[in-house]
Order: structure tokens, then C-alpha cells, then sequence
């Protein structure tokens, strides 16, 4: 942790704040009534979130899960216009067509979160292909779930990505659950990442709610795969703190889980490795978590004064338009 330097480290802690802060207005939001629509939220999961981002670079790219909204705050997506999108406001990333489980932000490398399960791997593929090809070193990096890796798509994108040698990360986050299938139910083995021998590439399990562990994790893998030598498939075991969605009230869980969970809160852990290693205070990162919180009311408040889309774009920005162009 020592390596790097003292500012980048207190941004990652701010980021993971900002994230879990916007995830529960999201929360309370949903409660309330003015958010309506299945809402998936990471609480729980923002080690993932920044660690893997943090070791990223700008050229990069990564693609994630209806469970991300935190992948692209960390990859430094505009709070305001993400909070926008979620609410199907015009100032939104899509202009209000995406939502919470289609937001994506291209101008960050972030082609976004995705509803469907298994298609955003053997679509990074071609991302990856499309880098190799420019020959500059980025890779194409994709997050999924444990139940993700459970589908079809998991084992073909990762069998070509291997035969082309593809520079392409998969990262599996594994919460321990698919909506209420535990993963011991649903997995005969207790790591993903052992499937990686599969294909003849590397696999590594890290803990997921250490964010340090992310990030040397994701920065030692990716050097090889920018190298050329092929991809890897990383496993980062953490849990969520929420039900699968927002009213979900978890009932697969025992009570004495729910609390073990907490036990390992991602940010509890980096607040604490922090100060302990005398990077902060304890005032300094309650700082840090005012600046984040006072971001997330402007981010309402700019949402709150925002338009919805006008009627006549219900056709524009769709592949349909573009299909009946042709
Ligand atoms: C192809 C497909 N099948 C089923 C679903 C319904 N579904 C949405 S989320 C989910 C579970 C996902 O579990 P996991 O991959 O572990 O991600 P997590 O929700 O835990 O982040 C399922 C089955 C879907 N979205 N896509
Ligand atoms: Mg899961």
C-alpha cells in the first residue's frame, strides 16, 4: 500500500464513499417511491469497483453487470449525469434510455452495465480484438457474477480469447449468490478461477472486500496480458450487503450471515488500513466522505431539475432507427 502515493490511495477511499453513498440514495429513493424499476446495488462490492478500476488505464476498457453502477463512478463517470440516467432523465449518459442496468459511459472506455447475463464476455472479445489489432497495449477487461459464470458464454469467450491470445481480463465477482441460489448449490467446485486451467491461462482468487488485494491483483495480472501472452480470468470473492434487488428482503439469508457480512465491509477495512498505516486520520476521511456526500446532492439536484426525454425521441438513438436507415 506503502508504494503508492498518499493522494491516490485517499481518492480510492473517496470513491468507494461516493459509491455506497449514491447506492443508498438509490435505496431510499426506490423506499420512497420516485425511483421505479428493478434496481440491483453494490453495497458491499466497492473494493471491486475501485480496486480493479484504480490499476486500469484511461485507454482501457471494461464492461460490467447490472450489479455496477460503482464500476463506472470509479472509472470516473460524472455522478450528476449517472444519477440523471437512472432516473430516465435527458441529461442522463443515454439521455434517459438506459437506466440503471443499460448505463453506459463510452467516453470512459465503459461500454456499461448490461441486464443480460453471459453476453458481455464474448462481446469483450471483440473489444479485445479490436485493441490488439491497434497495438497499443490496452486491454479489454469484463466483470461478471458468479451465477454469469455459470452460462455458456463464460466458456466460449474465455476458450477463444485463449486460442487468439486476446488481451482480455475476465474478472468473476463472486457474491456468493445468484439472486437466492447460493453458490455452493449451484457450483460443484469452490472456485471459479480453478476453471481457468481449462483453458490454459492463468487464474487467481483474491479477497474481494480488500480493495489493496484488488488492485495488485488486477495491476500484477494485467502486465503479461498487455504483453501479448493471452488472457486471464481473476476471482474476487466478496458478498452484497442488499437483497439481489431493491425490495428483495433476503430471506435466503440467515440473520447471523447478515452480520457476518458486515463484519467485512470494504470500506470499514480500507478506512481502518489507513489510518493504521498513518496514511490518515480519522478526521481526514470523514472529510473526504463530506466532499463525497455534498457531490451527491448537487448530483440531486441537478437530476431533480433535469427534463425527461420529450415524447418525439421515443424512435431516435435506437438500433431499430438505424436498421429501417439502411
Ligand atoms: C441470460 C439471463 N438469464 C437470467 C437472467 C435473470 N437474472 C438477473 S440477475 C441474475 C443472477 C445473477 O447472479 P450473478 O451473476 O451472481 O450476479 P449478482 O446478481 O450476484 O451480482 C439472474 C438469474 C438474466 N438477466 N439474464
Ligand atoms: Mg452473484
Amino acid at each position: 500500500m506503502m508504494d503508492l502515493p498518499k493522494e491516490k490511495l485517499l481518492g480510492m477511499y473517496k470513491t468507494m464513499v461516493s459509491i455506497r453513498e449514491f447506492e443508498q440514495s438509490l435505496s431510499e429513493a426506490v423506499a420512497g417511491g420516485t425511483l421505479p424499476g428493478f434496481v440491483h446495488l453494490g453495497i458491499g462490492q466497492e473494493a471491486v469497483h475501485v480496486g480493479v478500476t484504480a490499476a486500469l488505464r484511461p485507454t482501457d476498457w471494461i464492461s460490467s453487470t447490472h450489479r455496477d453502477h460503482g464500476m463506472l463512478l470509479a472509472r470516473g463517470g460524472d455522478i450528476k449525469r449517472m444519477r440523471a440516467e437512472i432516473f430516465g432523465k435527458a441529461t442522463g449518459y443515454c439521455k434517459g434510455k438506459g437506466g440503471s442496468m443499460h448505463l453506459a459511459v463510452f467516453e470512459k472506455g465503459a461500454p456499461g452495465c448490461n441486464g443480460i447475463l453471459g453476453p458481455s464476455q464474448t462481446i469483450n472479445n471483440g473489444i479485445a480484438l479490436a485493441l490488439k489489432r491497434r497495438g497499443q497495449g490496452d486491454i479489454a477487461v469484463v466483470v461478471f457474477g458468479d451465477g454469469a459464470a455459470h452460462r455458456g458464454e463464460f466458456h466460449e469467450a474465455l476458450n477463444l480469447a485463449a486460442c487468439w491470445k486476446l488481451p482480455a481480463l475476465a474478472i468473476c465477482v463472486n457474491n456468493q449468490y445468484a439472486i437466492s441460489v447460493c453458490f455452493d448449490d449451484a457450483c460443484s467446485i469452490d472456485d471459479i478461477a480453478a476453471r481457468s486451467s481449462g483453458y490454459g491461462i492463468p487464474g487467481l482468487v483474491v479477497d474481494g472486500n480488500d480493495v489493496m488485494a484488488v488492485y495488485e491483483a488486477v495491476s500484477e495480472t494485467i502486465k503479461p496480458i498487455r504483453a501479448g501472452k493471452g488472457p486471464a480470468l481473476i476471482e474476487l470473492k466478496t458478498s452484497r450487503q442488499k437483497g439481489h434487488f431493491e425490495g428483495d428482503p433476503q430471506s435466503y439469508k440467515t440473520p447471523e450471515e447478515v452480520e457476518e457480512i458486515k463484519k467485512h465491509d470494504p470500506i470499514t477495512l480500507f478506512g481502518k488500513q489507513l489510518i493504521e498505516q498513518e496514511i490518515a486520520t480519522a478526521e481526514a476521511l470523514q472529510a473526504l466522505g463530506d466532499e463525497a456526500r455534498q457531490e451527491l446532492q448537487e448530483a440531486i439536484a441537478f437530476t431533480d431539475k433535469s427534463d425527461y426525454p420529450s415524447p418525439e425521441e421515443i424512435y431516435t438513438d435506437l438500433f431499430y432507427e438505424e436498421r429501417r436507415a439502411m
